[in-house]
This record gives structure tokens, sequence and C-alpha cells, in this order.
């Protein structure tokens, strides 16, 4: 009875209803809902990508995660419907189940939903993209990094220029939050500007410029690389990027301006 009791009151709080009328227990799965998908994309696995230090990168990785859920869904679809006809039919002394010429519906259902998938996927890739690719015009700092047989020259707005020389690798100093944008350039051949933590790349092409902008979320420091085989001594193309707050990144350009001098 004490059980009993304890149903029916749990029933009358659930079926209660919240302001505008939804019953309670639907707005708390709604929200249960809202907020899975929250925790599922800070906090969900990375399926081998970086979570971006970069507003970037971030957004690249969103975009993945998301393709990755898809990917696992539509699987998860698939391999019961096989799944399923593997262990019903699977008597030697089953016969032949029912063959039909066509099921329209079904034929509608599998052609429909597939496309509704790829449009969505593409809508999603656009506005990532957009977010990516954006360029802004008041930028904060301006870096204008050039890429040579083998090596990266990371030059500043106020002249300070920072180079690979030998096995010293460059660094490339950043400041968090504020937006930098870079301009890249090839000296003589095609070279890949790769920062895995930031989940980009971009070619260095020679004879054409590339500007993208990075939004740093996170000081830190980073491994950057040549992502393009681009001779010999390709894999010592190496540097490394530092992201420092503001006032830590002032001081430094200062700094670096005065040694310079
Ligand atoms: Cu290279």
């Amino acid at each position: 009875m004490n059980s009993y009791k304890r149903e029916s009151a749990f029933d009358e709080t659930s079926e209660a209803l919240d302001g505008s009328g939804v019953p309670l227990k639907r707005t708390r799965t709604l929200g249960t809902l809202a907020l899975g998908g929250l925790i599922l994309s800070a906090c969900g696995p990375t399926f081998g990508a970086f979570r971006g230090a970069t507003t970037q990168g971030q957004s690249m990785f969103h975009l993945y995660q998301g393709f990755f859920y898809t990917a696992i869904a539509v699987g998860a679809i698939t391999f019961s419907g096989l799944l399923y006809v593997v262990l019903r039919f699977r008597r030697r002394t089953d016969t032949i189940p029912h063959q039909r010429h066509s099921n329209v519906p079904i034929e509608v259902i599998y052609t429909v939903i597939p496309t509704l998938i790829v449009i969505a996927l593409f809508v999603f890739t656009v506005r990532s993209e957009n977010k990516i690719t954006a360029v802004s015009s008041t930028p904060n700092v301006s870096v204008k990094v050039t890429a040579f047989q083998w090596g990266w020259r990371f030059t500043y707005a106020n002249g300070v220029s920072i180079v690979s020389q030998g096995a010293n690798y460059p660094q490339l100093v950043l400041p968090e939050t504020e937006t930098t944008k870079i301009t890249l350039v090839s000296q003589d051949v095609v070279h890949g500007f790769y920062i895995p933590a930031f989940n980009f790349s971009r070619y260095a092409l020679p004879g054409v410029t590339n500007y993208f902008d990075f939004n740093p979320t996170t000081t830190g420091t980073f491994v950057g690389r040549c992502s393009q085989l681009c001779g010999l001594y390709h894999g010592e193309m190496l540097f490394s990027v530092r992201v420092v707050t503001p006032a830590q990144f002032q001081s430094w350009l200062t700094q670096q301006k005065a040694a310079t001098a």
C-alpha cells in the first residue's frame, strides 16, 4: 500500500502543469534533452579531434562532432536492420520471405531521409565555414606569416620579426580573446600552415595571399608544423604558438621591438 501511495503521489506531481499549460513531465523531459545535448557538445567525446583553442577551432570541432553523432545514428539504424534480417531469417528451413517488386512508402522514406540529412549537414557546414573564414576589418593584431624552405617568418605590424634559425623553431605569440589577423604567403613552394590544437590548416601558396583570423580562447603553448611535403627538410618546418593575456602580449611586443632597435 505504501508503495502504491508513493506512486500515485508521484503521478500527481508529474502530471502537474507548468505556467504555460504544458505538462510538467514533458517540460522536464525537454529540459533534460536540452541539457543532455549541451553536456554532449561541451564534454562529449572528441572522436580524436581537438576541442579547439580558438573560437574558429571550436566551430570546426562542433561541426566535426555533429557529423560524427549523425554517422553513429545512421550506422546504428543500418546495423540494427541488418542484424534483424540476419537473426530473423537465420534458419536453413526458413522459406524465402515474401518478395515484392516495389514498396513505394519505404522507397520514399529511404530517399527523403538521407536527402534531408545531407541538406542539414550542408547547412551546418556552410554556417561553420562562414564563421571560420570570416575576417575582421578591425583586428587587434596583424601578423604576416611567410613560409619558406624550410622555416617560418612571423612579422608583426610594428616590424618585429620572428624567424626560424637552424634548430631554433620560431614562436608565434598571440593575445588571448583578441582578434589576430593572419596574412599567409609562401616565398617558394607550397607549404601548409597547420596548428593542430586550433583545428586549423591552410595552404601557403606562392603568388597567392591567404587571410584568416584567430581568436584564441585559452592561454598556453601549442605545436605548429608544415602540413605539406615541401622538400628535403619539410620535417624541420616546426613552430610553436604561445597564447598569452593581452597585457602580457603588449609587454612582449614592446620588449621585442626594443631588442630589435
Ligand atoms: Cu613546408
